[in-house]
């Protein structure tokens, strides 16, 4: 029986995703480097420096890994500077009702994040106390696709994975919850989703009777 839903953050239940892609746009445009959609979109759910090493495969020279640091940090101040400002407005719609719902359908709820902004989201959002365990990358070793956040995540909700049903929006994201012998549901409508269990639009369509049922 389901035990636990571990929801991924960004573009799942924090509006966040666009204000990742404007502050990697910024950092793109300065130093010259081609950026489009599809750049944006393979750099969801991907951590920090990951994402920058997307950003640069573009790029006309090679960067040492001091500068790597260093544009990883400018580009993490644009993002900061915008989320400073955020509020519970930038809770996608339906998703503290989600939360609220599978908490009260007796489950336990999960967070499994790249972001290490995360915890910062889940204060100004006014969301943090609905969640029994937040596993963000600071905690762990491997990214998504790797499995270890959503294991963790399991681990610290004290419930086994296949108890467990994580929700994702990227493709990175779904590989994780699918390797790490999870149910998964996938968020949005990309074609780079179609291995995930079950999809749904938006959160809002996230309804827990239909998987404890
Ligand atoms: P930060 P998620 C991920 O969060 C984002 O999808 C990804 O685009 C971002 O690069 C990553 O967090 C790292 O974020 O720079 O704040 O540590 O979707 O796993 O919640
Ligand atoms: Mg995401």
């Amino acid at each position: 029986p389901l035990k636990a839903v571990i929801f991924d953050l960004d573009g799942v239940i924090a509006d966040t995703a666009v204000v990742h892609d404007l502050a990697w746009r910024q950092l793109a445009s300065e130093l010259g480097v081609p950026f489009d959609n599809a750049t944006g979109e393979r750099m969801k759910g991907v951590d920090r420096l990951g994402s920058l090493d997307i950003l640069l495969e573009r790029a006309d020279r090679r960067y040492a890994e001091h500068e790597r640091l260093a544009l990883a940090e400018r580009k993490n101040g644009y993002y900061r500077e915008q989320i400073e400002r955020f509020g519970p407005e930038q809770l996608l719609p339906g998703a503290r009702d989600a939360i609220a719902a599978t908490r009260a359908a007796g489950l336990k709820v999960g967070l499994a994040s790249a972001s290490r902004n995360a915890s910062l989201l889940l204060e100004r959002m006014g969301i943090a106390d609905l969640f029994d365990h937040v596993v963000d990358a600071g905690r762990i070793a491997r990214s998504k696709p790797d499995p270890e956040i959503f294991l963790a995540a399991a681990r610290g909700l004290g419930v086994e994975p296949h108890e467990c049903l994580g929700v994702e929006d990227a493709a990175a994201g779904v590989d994780s919850i699918l390797a790490a012998g999870m149910a998964a549901v996938a968020v949005g409508d990309s074609p780079a989703l179609a291995h995930a269990d079950a999809r749904i639009p938006n959160v809002a369509a996230f309804d827990i009777k239909h998987y404890t049922t």
